[in-house]
């Protein structure tokens, strides 16, 4: 019998590790659940925090990060606070500016602010009744065994926290993870890339954005290569990528400033004399790490996502991205075992790491491919010929950043499709170059002309050739 007048089974307690940008919309996906949530996070609330923010870094929002603010109802807010950019410019040596189109009209991706999408999902997640926030709590250890977690707080004092689920979102240095290292059949890898990250902001000028703003501006320059994306107060903020060494090799403002002048001369007057000068040496080069590893989980206690799980270089604007589908895939396997953890868990595993790690190579695939040869013709030409292709044949040849940015595919899906179609055009263009060859030996025999009247310089065609891509 039923006792009507009982309670209901008490919900289990999930506990987020780390309160970034997977930390706070995983805790709405739980909350949303019905879950009692408890969100753990290192620093102090950023929404409160009193250390003047300097500038806004922000970051590339696409399809796969909007499903799943839609998912706890944030996608509308999130886009409306965001800044379209439906092309990429690139920009040349000389200065000149070139559009390429994402697609069509309606794909675009956004510039957001990170800092402020931190906030908008930290004070969403707070909305729900079942959900606490804990700042100012650092996981300093935990017991996969017990499954308690040990945190100290910026006072000293500890606090011994237990949980039903662990979720391990607190980015690329995990301490969650630390106890997964311990374990038998755990895989790890994580590889330092030879290149740095400096942000600069580029103020507006009288009042307006000094370059054109809806767009992701590029200036690719083979080892060298700057990105700047829009803010809302009508700045850029450019990323320049450089290797280490180089970065060392710069010690002086004018020093700055020649080597802005070889590489990136029209961003000088954009940026300012000054400011770079000075804004060059106010940090040092960040650097960047790739991270894979799988298992996901530990039994049914303790599951990683987002950073924790996957870091990526950032070369093709993923990482988030990839973390927010982390949690609609969860979601979704939640759905599916009907919140059973103990099945959860491994199917979450299962499904997700293979996904996790293709885009990892991706981005490092990508990381590879623009230092060894990518200068602005080459991107140019490159970016051309997948948009042609496509417009051809738009069921059969769809370009890689297309599935990855404006679709849900599976990313190890997109890779496979990726190699299938490279397959099928080098196939095509070699059967195209034999036809070529026959018809055109077939023609000359039939009328062969008169060589002396031939007017091409077959050499200086051929110096064209060598010098496309190296200038
Ligand atoms: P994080 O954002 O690192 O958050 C982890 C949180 O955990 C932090 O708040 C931290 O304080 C907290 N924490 C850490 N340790 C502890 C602990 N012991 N106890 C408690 N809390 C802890 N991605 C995109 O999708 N698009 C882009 O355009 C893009 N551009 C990028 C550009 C650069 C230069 C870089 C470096 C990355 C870029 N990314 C981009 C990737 C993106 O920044 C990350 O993937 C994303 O921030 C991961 O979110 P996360 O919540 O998993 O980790
Ligand atoms: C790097 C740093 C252009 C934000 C990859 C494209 C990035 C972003 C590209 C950063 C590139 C590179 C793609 C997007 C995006 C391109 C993409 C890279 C956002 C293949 C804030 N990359 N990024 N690819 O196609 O799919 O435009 O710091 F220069 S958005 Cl490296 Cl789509």
């Amino acid at each position: 019998m039923e006792d009507s007048s009982s309670k209901p089974a008490k919900k289990k307690v999930v506990a987020v590790v780390g309160g970034g940008l997977v930390g706070a919309l995983n805790a709405c996906f739980f909350a949303k659940r019905g879950f009692d949530v408890e969100v753990f996070e290192t620093r102090e609330d950023i929404r409160t925090a009193k250390i003047v923010k300097g500038r806004s870094i922000n970051l590339a929002l696409s399809h796969r990060g909007r499903s799943a603010l839609k998912h706890v109802g944030m996608e509308e807010k999130i886009v409306s606070q965001g800044i379209p950019m439906h092309a990429r410019m690139i920009h040349s040596l000389t200065g000149k500016q070139s559009p390429i189109p994402y697609g069509k009209k309606g794909q675009y991706i956004l510039s957001v602010d990170r800092a402020n999408l931190n906030k908008e999902l930290l004070s969403a997640a707070e909305t729900y009744p079942n959900t606490k926030l804990n700042f100012d709590h650092k996981l300093q250890d935990w017991n996969a065994e017990t499954g308690i977690m040990t945190f100290v707080r910026s006072d000293g004092t500890k606090a011994n926290i237990e949980a039903d689920l662990i979720v391990g979102c607190d980015g690329a240095f995990s301490a969650i993870r630390k106890q997964f290292l311990r374990r038998s059949r755990f895989n790890y890898s994580q590889t330092y890339i030879p290149h740095g990250y400096m942000e600069l902001t580029m103020p507006p000028i009288n009042g307006e954005f000094a370059m054109k703003p809806n767009y992701l501006h590029i200036w690719p320059r083979n080892k060298f290569m700057m990105i700047a994306l829009p803010n809302l107060d009508k700045t850029f903020t450019c990323t320049l990528f450089m290797p280490f060494e180089e970065f060392e090799k710069i010690t002086t403002g004018d020093e700055v400033i020649t080597f802005f002048q070889t590489y990136f001369p029209d961003a000088i007057p954009l940026i300012g004399v000054d400011a770079l000068k000075r804004d060059y040496f106010r940090l040092p080069a960040q650097a960047m790490v790739s991270v894979k590893c799988s298992p996901y989980h530990i039994g049914d206690k303790c599951v990683l996502m987002g950073d924790a799980a996957h870091a990526v270089v950032p070369f093709y604007g993923q990482g988030m991205n990839a973390g927010f589908e982390d949690c609609i895939v969860f979601d979704e396997v939640m759905n599916q075992f009907n919140e059973d953890l103990s099945a959860v868990l491994p199917e979450y595993t299962r499904v997700r790491v293979p996904d996790d790690h293709a885009i990892a190579d991706l981005a490092m695939y990508n990381y590879v491919e623009m230092r060894a040869h990518v200068n602005s013709k080459w991107f140019l030409f490159r970016k051309h010929v997948d948009n042609i292709l496509h417009l051809l044949m738009p069921k059969t040849i769809i370009p890689l950043y297309t599935m990855v940015t404006f679709t849900r595919t599976r990313y190890h899906e997109a890779v496979k499709r990726w190699q299938w179609q490279d397959k099928m055009i080098n196939r095509s263009l070699l059967l195209c170059a034999t036809g070529a060859a026959f018809g055109g030996s077939y023609l000359l025999i039939k009328n062969p002309p008169d060589i002396s009247k031939l007017n091409i310089n077959i050499e200086k065609l051929w110096n064209r050739f060598l010098a496309f891509g190296t200038s």
